[in-house]
């Protein structure tokens, strides 16, 4: 139920992802905003962990914005980089 409100939220993002991607160039991509909303928080958090256990969904933009540590994998390391950098 919620997994699926998750998974449509998703693909939403992955497609505008895909869209802004288009128009602004994958620079645009920030480290950790893998939701695209101008803030690394929570929600990207979650989304990186979403992301772990659905990869098929994941756009290369996402995928580029989500591996925070930049190790090319996205994993539970860069899922705890986004929850200690919304404690601070
Ligand atoms: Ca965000
Ligand atoms: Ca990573």
């Amino acid at each position: 139920m919620e997994e699926a409100i998750l998974m449509r939220t998703l693909i939403g993002v992955a497609v505008l992802s895909l869209v802004s991607g288009a128009a602004f160039g994958v620079s645009a991509v920030k480290k950790g905003d893998v939701n695209g909303d101008g803030r690394v928080d929570k929600a990207d958090a979650q989304l990186v962990m979403r992301m772990m256990l659905h990869p098929g969904s994941v756009s290369p933009s996402m995928k580029s914005a989500a591996d925070v540590n930049g190790d090319g994998v996205v994993d539970i390391r860069d899922a705890r980089i986004l929850l200690k950098k919304k404690a601070s």
